[in-house]
């Protein structure tokens, strides 16, 4: 017995119910992962959650929000475009990479393309020698924000919109933005298709069948040997879905795997608010939603900017679901972010970072009620450490597991984050948290879904101890993160 018990205290031999015995701590297997995981570049989009869209072209000349194809290319003519304001704007609002509308449905390209004449190339802006796409993609690197393409596959100016010879035409144009524009993160594939347009003159109806116009497989592979690191977006993936709304809501669960069986770019939008569990694959949901009512700059809707409070109630629905934001910033007639738009994410980000930049779990003493083989590697501190590549997890048959947070004194809290540890897969399916009030726990919120980002924002409580319980999972957890913010007052959420 006295060897055993020796034995323990010099080589950390121990078995823990659950486990297998492990000789010191650098030996516990990590959990097994559950269900799809995520790519290594669905990974670095998943740590990006906050970019933009620009949507700019001949609309914004022309007021509309779906140009026919039948616009002259010299309305195209901004007056002071300045894409170092426009990215920095971006930036100064915590994008982390913007997303321009190379080539929007009326078929205008922002950048001289050799395949067709209906381009920056034949307005008067900068006498026919300007690139759109030249200008942002260089201002995003030198401002450090990642830069990606949205290229219509609709094309109502194109007159063999339709015919297999456009699709050549498309894939022409994908091959000249992925190679002459430096880094793209990604390629965003709308889903709206086919319909009327002014197709070379003959302005007709045309409709394509999505599931094969495109032969979307051999499209996607030309992103995947031109720019292996970016990610595509489309209704359907390949790399991440839309979400199925344009109000940057995403669903409460929010799952990041879907079933792609049968599903195709313009195809059925059920379940991609809320994604599906079980699922085949790791297919994540970005929120796109305008800072305007319009995608496009409208003069006349100067007036209807997203509010601060407006774009924060997005922000904790979208990232705060573990979704991406992508927030359109449409510049306007001059080229430029409009001052209203920037009044607002200005304040937005404020607020933001005099939440965030606070984690009051800082003063916490936190305790679990099982780590992984007594490990040092899965220990509840790495929730504290803000880093995603660390993780507290359990032994395998604990998946009810709890976490309590003591502060020693009073802190006041609105916002408690949460983060899975994303390579093993999204595990968790419920929590509830509690507070320490009278003596007793009370549960002051709960949930199912965690995933990327998981935000819970309610009413402001005051307590001296906070705890966690995941109260269903499958699998033992992984967790990356949990975290305590105050968000500054005059910002409390409307009351439910
Ligand atoms: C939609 C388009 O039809 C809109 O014009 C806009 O580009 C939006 C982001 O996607 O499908």
């Amino acid at each position: 017995m006295k060897l055993v018990l020796w034995a323990i205290m010099c080589f950390g031999l121990l078995t823990l119910p659950g486990t297998v015995a492990v000789a010191g701590s650098d030996t516990v297997p990590p959990p097994q992962p559950f269900g799809p995981v995520p790519t290594d570049r669905q990974l670095r989009w998943h740590e990006l959650e906050f970019y933009g869209f620009l949507h700019f072209t001949v609309n914004t000349f022309t007021d509309k929000e779906w140009g026919y194809g039948d616009e002259d290319e010299k309305v195209f003519n901004p007056t002071a475009f300045d894409a170092d304001q426009i990215v920095s704007v971006a930036k100064r609002a915590g994008m982390k990479g913007l997303i321009l509308t190379a080539k929007h449905h009326d078929g205008f390209c922002l950048w001289p393309s050799q395949f067709t004449e209906h381009s920056v190339k034949n307005s008067p802006w900068k006498g026919g020698r300007g690139d759109v796409v030249k200008e942002v993609s260089a201002a995003c690197r030198r401002h450090g924000l990642k830069f990606g393409v949205y290229l219509s596959p609709w094309d109502r100016n194109h007159k063999n919109y339709g015919r297999p010879e456009y699709v050549t035409y498309y894939r022409n144009q994908l091959r000249e933005l992925l190679t002459n524009y430096g880094n793209v993160f990604t390629v965003w594939f709308d889903g709206a298709n086919g319909g009327d347009g002014y197709y070379g003159g003959a302005r007709e109806k045309r409709q394509i069948d999505n599931r094969v116009y495109y032969d979307w497989e051999n499209t996607w592979g030309i992103v995947r040997e031109l720019m292996p690191g970016a990610v595509m977006f489309s209704d359907a993936g390949p790399d991440f879905r839309w979400v199925g709304n344009e109000r940057g809501i995403a669903g409460d669960p929010c799952w990041a795997t879907m079933n792609i069986a049968g599903r195709y770019p313009g195809g059925s939008s059920a379940n991609l608010n809320s994604g599906e569990r079980p699922g085949t694959q790791w297919l994540p949901p970005e929120c796109d939603v305008s800072i305007r009512p319009g995608w496009f700059y409208h003069a006349s809707q100067d007036g209807q900017v997203k509010t601060p409070r407006e774009l924060l109630d997005i922000y904790y629905k979208s990232v705060g679901r573990g979704a991406c934001l992508n927030l359109n910033l449409p510049p306007d007639r001059r080229g430029r972010i409009h001052e209203d738009d920037i009044r607002s994410l200005t304040e937005f980000r404020r607020i933001l970072d005099a939440t965030f930049s606070h984690d009051l779990t800082k003063r916490a003493t936190l305790t679990a009620s099982n780590t992984r083989g007594g490990s040092k590697q899965f220990a509840p501190k790495n929730l504290l450490d803000h880093k995603r590549n660390t993780y507290w997890a359990t032994d395998d048959n604990v998946t009810a597991p709890e976490l309590v947070l003591a502060f020693g004194k009073p802190v006041t809290f609105n916002v408690v984050s949460l983060r899975e540890y994303l390579p093993l897969g999204q595990r968790v399916e419920g929590f509830a948290l509690d507070q320490f009030k009278d003596g007793q726990w009370v549960e002051f919120a709960k949930g199912t879904s965690i995933g990327n980002l998981r935000l819970v924002r309610g009413d402001y409580l005051t307590t001296e101890k906070v705890r966690l319980r995941i109260t269903q999972s499958p699998v033992c957890p992984a967790l990356a993160e949990f975290g305590l913010y105050a968000e500054p007052s005059q910002t409390r959420p409307p009351k439910h």
